[in-house]
């Protein structure tokens, strides 16, 4: 199949690249390095050192890799025309909840970055590659945490009487999380009126920070975000545990999340693109692992810690967000299974993989971004933090 990645440079989007390049697919895509420039911004690198856009541009072999923002139309339009690919994933958007709560600027660029990006794809596709499947990342975010189960994208509602099948209630917790759930909305619409095919993906946040088709060369290697804004929290606990900086449980720590490793998402991505939908066709596919809880994932980490002889402490941080503490979580995930999808590490191993690479790269971590001052209230006051 020929394949184009939007956000191919990404801490998703390169490891994809590899993973099917492996599998035989041919592999192109584009990136603005929008990803390197904001994490900077932030004060922080990647942990895990990585090859620049152009050496990354010669593992992809034949100018594959191209330097490119999906908000200019004619230019990815131009390129697209020139691979004509069979399916498109879309993974270049700005995906932190923190730098959309900063204020006003970050919240309306990160609704322009991701909504006009996405808009502009689902025009080129219809004029240029109709038959396409577009393969999209959205978020278990855009669900929120109801106190039902969460059905994979739709479900039936009663309601006088007489019953449908709806889109399930979205009740996303950022304005970031709330981009993909428009997101979502425009490409059900269009997969309605145009006759294009979409599998739009539930995921819940990924961890980890290798695949198998990485191999052990380092020029491989993907990058790895640490800090409050672009550090998912697995990720986050373990450069903490490295540096000796205590596990920052937000709040109680009962929040609920539905997690999986790296290599899990470039399976169950690899298992929707070689199974597309048929024309016309919107679906759903929740992605994820297992569901925990935010405590169960410190104690994960502190213990695996300790077994490699580091010692880890959690803190409970004052929570910077506005997310139910306890709640009911069960979203449903049957597709993928069914088509095969089964976890390929513990994560306890997948644990153990992370600390030892980072223990190698620990002098990159600057403890000065770790700790959250971006509030969902909008004071811009450091949590404070409470040592357990
Ligand atoms: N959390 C902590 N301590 C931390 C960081 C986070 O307790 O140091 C808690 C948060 O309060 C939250 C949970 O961990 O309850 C998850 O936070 P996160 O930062 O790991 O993930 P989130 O902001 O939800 O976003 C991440 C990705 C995003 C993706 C999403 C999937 O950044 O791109 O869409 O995970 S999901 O969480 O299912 O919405």
């Amino acid at each position: 199949m020929k394949i184009f990645i939007v956000g191919i440079d990404g801490y998703l989007g390169w490891p994809l690249a590899l993973h099917l390049k492996k599998r035989g697919h041919k592999i192109s895509g584009c990136d603005n390095g929008l990803r390197r420039q904001l994490v900077m911004e932030e004060g922080a690198n990647s942990a895990i050192p990585i090859a620049n856009i152009y050496e990354r541009s010669i593992i992809l072999g034949e100018s594959n890799m191209h330097y490119n923002d999906v908000l200019d139309y004619a230019e990815t339009e131009s390129i697209i025309k020139g691979v004509m690919p069979d399916a498109i994933i879309h993974l270049g958007e700005i995906a932190s909840a923190p730098y959309s709560m900063i204020g006003a600027k970050h919240c309306a660029f990160t609704n322009t970055n991701n909504i006009v990006g996405t808009l502009n794809l689902l025009h080129i596709i219809k004029d240029i590659c109709p038959k396409a499947h577009l393969l999209k990342l959205g978020t278990l975010g855009e669900y929120g945490t109801p106190n039902t189960d969460i059905p994979e994208g739709f479900g039936e509602m009663k309601y006088n009487g007489r019953k449908d099948i709806f889109a399930f209630p979205k009740a996303a917790g950022s304005f970031y999380h709330w981009t993909k759930v428009h997101d979502s909305n425009n490409i059900m619409f269009a997969c309605r009126i145009w006759g294009l095919k979409s599998t739009d993906i539930m995921q819940g946040p990924v961890y980890g920070t290798r695949i198998k088709a990485m191999g052990s060369d380092s020029k491989n290697n993907t990058r790895f975000d640490y800090g409050q804004v672009w550090g998912t929290v697995i990720n986050r606990f373990c450069a903490q545990a490295v540096v000796g900086h205590p596990l920052t449980v937000y709040g109680s720590g009962d929040q609920q999340r539905a997690f999986l490793s790296l290599e899990d998402s470039m399976q169950c991505m690899t298992l929707a693109l070689e199974h597309p939908p048929n024309k016309g066709e919107y679906r759903v596919f929740n992605q994820f692992d297992r569901v925990y809880s935010i405590r169960e994932l410190a104690e994960i980490v502190t213990s695996v810690a300790d077994s490699l002889g580091i010692k880890a402490h959690r803190a409970k941080v004052e929570n910077p967000r506005m997310e139910r503490e306890e709640h009911y979580y069960n979203p449903e995930c049957n597709k993928l299974p069914e088509l095969g999808y089964i976890p390929a590490m513990s994560i306890e191993n997948t644990v153990v993989q992370i600390l030892k690479d980072l223990l190698v790269h620990k002098d990159r971590i600057n403890l000065d971004v770790v700790l959250p001052d971006i509030r969902w209230d909008g004071s811009k006051r450091q949590s404070k933090m409470e040592k357990l």
